[in-house]
């Protein structure tokens, strides 16, 4: 069995707006996307969450609450190699205190929820964002293959979240 990564993805969702960052380095660089990445040692998913939120955008984030985990694998052809299996966390970020401000990593920019940039975002998030949006809770499975596109995958709503 490939082994899981543990990441953090947060979105502040202030109806209707939604707050997104463009990428500018590393994994996913030149896509909206929430704020998160990988935990360091002896924190928990959400301590690592509220630490992304604050280190992306300047942001802090008082009350989050997980909404949804999707696991992300990646076959030969993606060409990420070691990638394993990255199970992500997602967050819904509901009360906060501050003005998103950019950062090395990120360019924080509000949305109206019927302007999502899908285009320019990761493939599988038009699958899984409207669920976040309309309030449910959900996991699911993607498979990338070359040019990261989905070659499978499974969403379902559940109420029980790892
Ligand atoms: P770094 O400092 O080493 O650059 O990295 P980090 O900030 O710790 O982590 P990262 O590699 O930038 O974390 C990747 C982020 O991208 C994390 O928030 C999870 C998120 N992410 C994926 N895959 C997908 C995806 O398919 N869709 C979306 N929306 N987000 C994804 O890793």
């Amino acid at each position: 069995m490939p082994i899981k990564r543990p990441l953090t993805l947060c979105i502040i969702y202030d109806p209707p707006r939604i707050l997104l960052g463009m990428k500018k380095r590393g994994f996913g660089a030149g896509r909206w996307n929430g704020f998160g990445g990988k935990l360091k040692e002896g924190e928990t998913i959400e301590s690592a969450a509220k630490r992304e939120i604050f280190e992306e955008t300047g942001i802090t984030a008082h009350d989050i609450e997980k909404r949804g985990v999707i696991e992300f694998e990646f076959s030969p052809q993606s060409g990420q190699k070691n990638a394993g299996i990255l199970e992500v966390h997602v967050f819904q970020v509901r009360g906060f205190t501050g003005t998103p401000e950019e950062s090395e990593e990120m360019k924080p920019q509000w949305f109206s929820v019927d302007e999502i940039p899908y285009d320019t975002m990761w493939p599988d998030d038009i699958h899984w964002l409207p669920l976040f949006l309309a309030g449910k809770r959900f996991k699911g499975r993607f498979l990338f293959g070359e040019h990261d596109t989905i070659l499978a995958h499974q969403l379902e709503e559940t109420n029980v979240l790892p």
